[in-house]
């Protein structure tokens, strides 16, 4: 399977910040994996434009429903008519910050599918949660309430991204995250026969210098990149060490 660099603009990105698509496209290409861009909506289709090759743009999110009165929302065929291919669903800042469940990011994945789109459904656990021992618990309870019954490994990434780990410079260890995602396998392995075409991201904190022990970690098929990825150099060298 082709890894996957993902990178997650946030609310990050202007029309200036275009020049680090030219950048990423001239500067960094490799067969090893595919990389992917989520700039803020309003970006999408300026940047899709100027994708090329194994640079795909998708969004941050969308809206369960196809259209309708649903004011500020985004509905997955628009972000398919921008010219997105991908949408992150559940972040946890979105999570956080929308009250989010898992049975509403279950049904944005539902609408991405249907529209076509790839859904990145996050999954991770809150500090609190990893100290009283709860995070196997907390990300299989996100892996069966989140992802719909219609995902395959084609339509569908996970992305685990341990809550306190994003942005914050702090990173599991190497060991926790093979369990995790271990772990992910296997549910995947559970509810859909075969797991191994399923991409598994890791993310949170990633950067050019942990990037490498990262990506070797068994059952790690690429990464989900916040601050990293706004600058082609930085992302390109992540996508490097893939
Ligand atoms: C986690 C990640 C990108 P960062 O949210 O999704 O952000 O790499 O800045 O921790």
């Amino acid at each position: 399977m082709r890894k996957l660099a993902a990178g997650n603009w946030k609310m990050n990105g202007v029309e200036a910040d275009l020049a680090e698509v030219d950048a990423l496209v001239s500067a960094h290409r490799t067969p090893r994996c595919e990389m992917l861009l989520c700039p803020p909506a309003t970006l999408i289709s300026r940047m899709a434009a100027r994708a090329t090759g194994d640079l795909f743009i998708g969004a941050q999110d969308c809206h369960a429903q196809a259209s309708g009165a649903h004011t500020g929302d985004i509905s997955a065929a628009m972000l398919v008519d921008a010219g997105a291919t991908h949408v992150i669903l559940g972040h946890s800042e979105r999570r956080a910050d929308h009250g989010e469940t898992d049975a509403e990011v279950r049904a944005k994945a539902e609408a991405a599918l249907a529209a076509g789109l790839v859904a990145i459904v996050c999954v991770g656990e809150t500090e609190a949660q990893r100290d009283a021992g709860q995070t196997l618990e907390v990300i299989g309870g996100q892996l069966a309430g989140s992802v719909p019954e219609a995902a395959t490994a084609r339509t569908t990434v996970i992305a685990y991204e341990p809550v306190w780990a994003i942005g914050t410079g702090r990173t599991p260890t190497l060991e926790e995250i093979a369990e995790v995602h271990a772990f992910l396998r296997a549910g995947l392995a559970k509810r859909f026969g075969d797991a191994e075409g399923f991409r598994l991201l890791y993310g949170g904190s990633v950067k050019p210098s942990n990037a490498g022990e990262i990506f070797a970690v068994a059952n790690v098929d690429g990464a989900l990149v916040g601050g990293a990825s706004l600058k082609a150099a930085d992302f390109g060298a992540i996508v490097e060490a893939l």
